[in-house]
């Protein structure tokens, strides 16, 4: 398709106040007659026809104002139909084949029952549409089905009706009173069983909550509920937004694209983000379900009420709530700890994005399949560069300026810029160079120097933020950056401050200072930038033992690895050297394993080494096989000159009994923590321990951690386990997911060998995008396996695309971004990639979402 431009925006010649639709249900072919009331658009210009997307679909007939219309025609999916008056009603009939739609998007069958994904073009595969987000309508829905098939029939809003129908068919007819576009419709038929409570909302009323999963799964919801009525409290506290609707579904799906969609009333969850007991979910799923329950729940407001006028716009909603869900999880457990998790996904997930071929501002000026919009950089940028602003205008200020947004623009289809304007207005903030952070993509890079001279200290900071496809020259952009200066003697500093960078180069003074003071920079990580600092080894190692910023500190050891690493990677480092800073990294993890000040949820964090991605990342050409023999070497010279340290953290941790709170979730983190080391240093001591932490594990996390380990090391405890794991957990398609993808990750020479195998396995299927990442996502972004020295891992994601694209687009395209890292790689492999995405490129029929991607990428 062609390209789309956020400047061509135009508001659309027609309103669309009602819509009323009506399904005839079935798995192999539904029955879709729309009826949609349509006036001219005072705010648009003029037009004598409508234009209606669809998809994949035909019309069967078509009635205006009650009379069978001929006097249309199709302009590619399009459906055009000529409107002289200045209001109608248009009747249109469709019919789909649900259980052919592998795509997953409109109307899909999944498991026996049928639901529908629309964001964000999906409605237009259902019926013809304006399927666009600044179209809203109030919504209808009248569905009739076998009885037996979909007991439970829900759409958006209310219910205002039910019956039986002839036949062994029901019906039942819903209403949702708010206007919404078409991307929020939703409608789900199946043989469900609920988890039903209820929340009272700070006004009094009462909502009705409702979880609906397949018999069977019930058990595994209470953690959501949880979830989602903490999530409705806290919105309320924090954001002061109540619900707006007496019901609130959620329904769990097996066959999804991604996590969960916020339809209205009736959010659609991928089972992955609803299901979680103790047995057969990690602390980490647990984690993942609140975080994706509150999200889905926040877009209520930040989505649902206020929507987004184009898809340009979609850092409006997503930036928004991703913040809004990160904030709630700092409220509900660590708040150092998740913003570590939440820097740690950005810097693996983001900042290669914003510095390879498909790097794009959080507010993108084209696109040519706005699937492939919903990056990082929409979702976990957008929500830094409006953490910035909450930074800079202080938490209550920031408070003002969501309200006044939530205010102004409640029940319109907004612009980001109308969420900036808000802010400045609310908040008391002048944003106008501010405003860069939308439109320029690129991660900043600031370089710091720290210089004392009589009794000042001199901060020098400057910036660069680098070129990315289509904009060569970027203009300096405001840098919020909360400081401390410690005081080398007493360890201490007189308070934080925040300056803020806004030239390409900068000075910041400080008087009454008496020697060089230790910089600790970017505390919080109040800047989504990369920190250049001049700073020494044992600078780093001052602040990684004292600095009372968590995060600041968590980055000093992080910071003192990335240094050693890259100098050992480059093959600089003579061996004297290598051994000083060995040493210096070991005399800092000994502080962080004997610190009785830290928790062990903290403790877990601060022993995580940078990842293999991220210190490509670091590195302007990366050669994957030697970070990933310099991390290891690293790891093995920590463990063994740490060992006992780690066997008493691994005893101490395994004594305390299974809990769901801080204390016993931190002991299972630094459990695992402790067995991963110890497999570098003393691989035969670990696989004995992970296999007797595997054997007597009382829940998935201790479990889990155990097989990974195992599964990089070779043995026959990593066989039986597996086997035992397989047996184990056979018909629970999550937890046989987790199989897969430990294996596809696993540091295991025969890696590849083994992800060969398992795509032949009889629980295999490219036809459940779960099943599909379990295997292929874990192998892409595995570096050990995917950057093979011969280029099969290369090979293996190519044929996975050719064979994926046709069935799943969407999910194929997700594939590609791996390769597109090729010109960061060194020479050997980066020609080994180009190949494959010349291969694919070059295939005929690919998909415009995985073709889109193909061409930027090389590109
Ligand atoms: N808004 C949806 C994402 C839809 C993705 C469509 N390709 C989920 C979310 O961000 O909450
Ligand atoms: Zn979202």
């Amino acid at each position: 398709p062609a390209t789309i431009r956020r400047e061509d925006y135009r508001p659309y010649p027609w309103l669309v106040p009602d819509v009323a639709l009506d399904f005839d249900l079935g798995l192999e072919a539904t029955r879709i007659t729309a009826r949609l009331t349509v006036a001219r658009n005072a705010e648009a210009d003029a037009s004598d026809t409508i234009r209606l997307n669809g998809d994949d679909i035909e019309p069967l007939s078509i009635k205006v104002d009650g009379e069978v219309s001929n006097d249309w025609h199709m302009d590619g999916s399009d459906l055009i139909l000529p409107l002289s008056g200045d209001a109608h009603e248009i009747e249109i009939a469709t019919a789909i084949d649900p259980s052919a739609n592998t795509k997953l998007m409109g109307l899909f069958a999944s498991n026996g029952m049928l639901c529908t994904q629309c964001e964000a073009e999906g409605f237009r595969r259902i019926t013809f549409f304006p399927d666009r987000p600044d179209v809203l309508s109030t919504y209808r829905v009248r569905m009739s089905g076998p009885k037996a098939q979909f007991p439970v029939l829900l759409s958006n809003g209310n219910l205002e009706a039910q019956g039986d129908g002839e036949e062994g068919t029901h019906w039942a007819q819903w209403h949702d009173p708010w206007p919404k576009p078409s991307y929020l419709f939703a409608l789900v038929a199946g043989d469900l069983v609920a988890n039903s409570d209820s929340f009272t909302t700070m006004s009094g009323r009462e909502v009705a909550l409702n979880i609906w999963v397949r018999e069977g799964d019930e058990n595994r919801t209470g953690h959501a509920m949880e979830s989602l009525k903490r999530s409705m409290r806290w919105d309320e506290q924090t954001f002061g937004r109540e619900y707006d609707l007496n019901l609130y579904n959620i329904v769990a799906v097996s066959d999804f694209n991604m996590g969960a969609m916020e339809n209205k009333g009736l959010n659609v969850f991928n089972t992955k983000y609803v299901l979680a007991d103790a047995e057969t979910a990690t602390d980490g799923d647990f984690d993942g379900v609140e975080g994706v329950i509150a999200h889905e729940y926040f877009h209520n407001w930040s989505g649902n009420r206020i929507t987004c006028r184009d898809w340009f716009q979609l850092s409006l909603k997503e930036g928004f709530t991703v913040l809004r869900d990160q904030l709630f999880s700092q409220d509900m457990g660590s708040e150092p700890v998740k913003r570590i998790e939440d820097v740690r996904i950005l810097r693996g997930a983001q900042f290669p994005e914003d510095s390879g071929p498909l790097a794009h501002p959080i507010r993108p000026d084209s696109y040519r399949e706005i699937s492939n919009f919903y990056t990082a950089t929409v979702y976990n940028k957008g929500a830094e560069v409006i953490r910035m602003m909450r930074t800079m205008a202080g938490g209550d200020a920031f408070r003002k300026g969501t309200d006044l947004y939530f205010d102004r623009h409640d029940g319109e289809a907004a612009t980001c810029e109308d969420f900036v304007t808000a802010m400045e207005d609310g908040a008391g903030l002048d944003l106008t160079q501010f405003r860069l952070w939308y439109s320029q993509a690129g991660t900043p890079k600031i370089g710091v120097r720290m210089e004392h001279r009589g009794d000042r200290a001199i901060l020098h900071l400057k910036q660069d933020v680098p070129p990315t496809p289509g904009q060569p020259d970027k203009a300096p952009m405001p840098i919020p950056l909360r400081i401390a200066l410690f005081d080398r003697e007493s360890g201490q500093h007189d308070g934080e401050q925040l300056v803020t960078l806004t030239k390409a180069q900068e000075s910041f003074s400080f008087d009454s200072i008496s020697s060089l003071p230790v910089l600790s920079i970017n505390r919080g990580f109040s800047a989504p930038v990369t920190i250049e600092r001049e700073i020494s080894q044992d600078d780093l190692v001052f602040l990684a033992a004292h600095d009372d910023d968590p995060f600041a500190r968590y980055e000093a050891l992080q910071d003192l690895v990335v240094s050693h690493l890259k100098a050992a990677v480059s093959g600089q480092l003579e061996e004297a050297a290598k051994r000083d800073g060995e040493e210096a990294i070991t005399s800092a993890f000994a502080s962080v394993l004997a610190d009785d000040s830290l928790d062990e949820l903290m403790r877990g964090e601060l022993l995580v080494l940078p990842s293999e991605t991220y210190l490509a990342e670091t590195m302007l050409v990366a050669d994957p096989a030697a970070i990933h023999s310099e991390r290891q070497a690293l790891r093995g010279a920590i463990a063994r000159a740490l060992e006992s340290e780690f066997l008493n953290l691994h005893e101490r941790a395994g004594a305390v009994p299974f809990g769901m709170d801080a204390a016993a979730k931190g002991a299972r983190k630094v459990k695992t923590q402790a067995l991963i080391y110890l497999a570098a240093g003393n691989p035969d001591v670990a696989r004995r321990r992970a296999w007797s932490q595997y054997e007597q594990a009382d829940n998935m996390t201790d479990r889990q951690g155990a097989l990974m380990v195992l599964c990089g090391l070779s043995g026959i405890e990593r066989t039986n386990a597996l086997i035992d794991f397989y047996n184990r957990f056979q018909g629970n398609p999550l937890v046989i997911d987790k199989w897969f993808a430990l294996q596809a990750s696993s540091m295991h020479p025969a890696a590849l060998e083994h992800v060969k195998a398992l795509a032949d396995h009889q629980d295999f299927t490219l036809k459940n995008p779960n099943r599909v990442r379990s295997l292929y996502m874990a192998m892409a972004y595995s570096p050990h396996a995917f950057h093979a020295a011969d280029g099969e891992g290369y090979r293996m994601i190519a044929d996975l695309i050719l064979a994926l694209d046709p069935i799943n687009p969407q999910t194929a395209s997700r594939f590609v971004p791996p390769l597109g890292r090729w010109r960061r790689i060194e020479p050997k492999r980066s020609a080994l990639m180009k190949e494959q995405l010349e291969r694919l490129a070059a295939a005929p029929g690919l998909s415009s979402d995985t073709h889109e991607q193909v061409s930027r990428s090389l590109g």
